[in-house]
């Protein structure tokens, strides 16, 4: 690159601080060369523009399909300066270079996310000679700084004025931007059309699994290593991730988070998100991916001390997540036990003060979503990945809401009040515990947690056994079970241990034998007719 760019060609569909930037360069002395619609806002706004037609000689043509496709514009972005050939072939078909090129895209990802675009509407907002002349500035890096996001125009300018160029990091940084910009959006165009049966291209019946799977996700952080140490890992998050999703957290103090802090930083986040509107405040403790005591109370203090108590043993090293913010009150309560990661929405001054002096602790601000329905949209449109071998299986997130007026009473004995009101606690709490699950619930508190066995009946005799351990006594509670009971003996194990009322699936071939047992252990039990396996 020569000292200072002298051409620039700007060609923006986003005209986002464009005109700063076009004056600016105008100032440093570059000439500006623009398509159609950007060249009228500079010279509007009473810059010197010359239309790429004009330069060309070609008129812009086909609606503007044809613009910027032309050798004289990918010349003098293609031409290697060093290369004496090249530069001849410049002169002898009389070809300006460009030395910087501005260029973002027709909004193709925006166009598509409109429940009303039509095949057309997202076929026009296909940019060809966009990414063609992007592709020819990155190739060309060392000649060439290309910018093709707003957000990058401030440093260029800054060292455009500090040195008089753009230095070759710089260059080669945003080169390597301008080809991951081009991936994605042929990516997002990929996915678009794969997802259209071919035959009728129904846009109103796009399959949510297209034909190709095409994975976008932004480095957030090198991580230490992987779940153990021999093994290498990163963080990476959605090109757009949800809002209130743990990607978006600040971290606030702490150690780096580990592999292992943010698979189950995850868990307790979205376990407490769930409690959303059920009580002023929800704790999660979280150890090894499984909720280890979860409780709701009148406060985060409160809340915390019950979820504690489900299980102080492995709450030691735990994750610990609320929903709502952390006060000074709970947060001296917490500060007692060895915390991994905390988590809320926000803290009180107070509060930050009792952990400052834990200087270890990992605290994550994660701010709520502001709006409970886009994000329960955004909850439904994830897709959860699984890698196997060298496949990967896609499904849709496990969004499912219980409504409890959906719930079937199948014994002679109906829940009272009190006891459906567990029924909902335990099943909201069993859907993020490992299967097979077995979560006893009293009061708004886990009382016993069963996960990850292979056994039905051995989660439920651990999670009596762990609510021996605790000293908690299980008379009276409610049970939730992941999946349906296959013989009647998981259930005798819950009742046994002193639970009055079950919420299940149901859907076993061996339904009447499991019904037929709670009647006569004159229990309550419900049917959900929904599962939520955990693996
Ligand atoms: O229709 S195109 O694919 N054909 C082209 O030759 C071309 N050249 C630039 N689209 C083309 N562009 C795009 O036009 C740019 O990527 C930019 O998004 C847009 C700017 O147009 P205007 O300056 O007329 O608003």
């Amino acid at each position: 690159m020569t000292t200072k760019p002298l051409h620039a060609l700007i060609s923006v569909s986003d005209k986002t601080g464009v005109l700063d930037l076009a004056r600016a360069l105008h100032g440093l002395g570059c000439t500006l060369l623009s398509t159609g619609g950007t060249a009228k806002l500079l010279a509007d706004a009473g810059l010197p523009v010359t239309e790429v037609a004009a330069h060309t000689g070609f008129p812009e043509m086909l609606d503007g399909r044809v613009k910027t496709l032309h050798p004289t514009i990918h010349g003098g972005l293609l031409a290697r300066r060093d290369v004496s050939e090249h530069m001849a072939a410049l002169e002898t078909h009389g070809i300006a270079t460009i030395d910087l090129l501005v260029v973002n895209l027709y909004p193709f990802e925006a166009t598509v996310a409109k429940p009303a675009c039509s095949l057309d509407d997202a076929i026009e907002n296909i940019d060809i000679g966009g990414p063609a002349m992007v592709r020819s500035a990155a190739k060309n890096w060392k000649d060439v700084a290309v910018l093709t996001d707003a957000s990058q125009y401030a440093e260029v300018l800054a060292e455009l004025t500090g040195h008089g160029q753009v230095s070759e990091t710089t260059r080669f940084k945003l080169a390597v931007a301008a080809f991951n910009r081009i991936s994605n959006y042929d990516a997002a165009i990929s996915d678009y059309l794969s997802s259209l049966d071919p035959a009728t291209r129904d846009v109103s019946a796009r399959s949510a699994f297209p034909a190709q799977a095409n994975g976008r996700f932004v480095k957030l952080q090198d991580l230490r290593y992987g779940e153990n140490p021999h093994q290498q890992a990163a963080f990476y998050r959605d090109l757009d991730p949800a809002p209130g999703s743990l990607v978006t957290a600040e971290q606030l103090q702490g150690k780096e988070l580990s592999y292992n802090n943010i698979a189950d930083a995850d868990a307790a986040w979205e376990c407490v998100k769930s409690f959303a509107g059920d009580a002023a405040a929800a704790c999660v403790i979280v150890k090894h991916a499984n909720p280890c005591g979860v409780a709701l109370g009148a406060d985060a203090a409160e809340a915390y001390s019950k979820a504690f108590k489900t299980d102080p043993t492995s709450a030691f090293g735990g994750i610990i997540a609320f929903n709502t913010e952390l006060d000074g009150a709970a947060a001296r309560l917490v500060a007692r036990q060895f915390v991994e990661v905390l988590i809320a929405p926000s803290y009180t001054a107070e509060a930050l003060e009792v952990f400052a002096a834990k200087a270890n602790t990992r605290v994550l601000r994660i701010a709520l979503p502001t709006d409970p329905a886009a994000a329960a949209a955004a909850a439904r449109a994830f897709r959860d990945t699984k890698r196997v071998g060298s496949g990967l299986l896609i499904q849709s997130a496990d969004a499912h809401v219980l409504d409890p007026a959906a719930l079937k009473v199948v014994t002679k004995r109906a829940p009272t009040d009190a006891q459906l009101r567990d029924l909902m606690f335990a099943w909201k709490v069993a859907k993020y515990v490992k299967s097979n699950a077995i979560v006893f619930c009293a009061d708004a508190m886990t009382m016993g947690v069963g996960a990850g066995q292979m056994s039905r009946l051995d989660s439920a005799r651990i999670a009596s056994i762990k609510a021996e351990a605790a000293g908690l006594a299980l008379a009276g509670t409610a049970v939730a079970s992941d999946a349906f009971f296959p013989f009647r003996d998981g259930l005798d194990v819950v009742v046994d241990a002193g639970a009055t009322a079950v919420i299940q699936p149901g859907g076993s071939v061996r339904d009447a034998e499991v019904i037929a047992a709670a009647d006569e252990r004159g229990i309550a039990m419900v049917f959900t007719g929904v599962r939520h396996f955990r693996h």
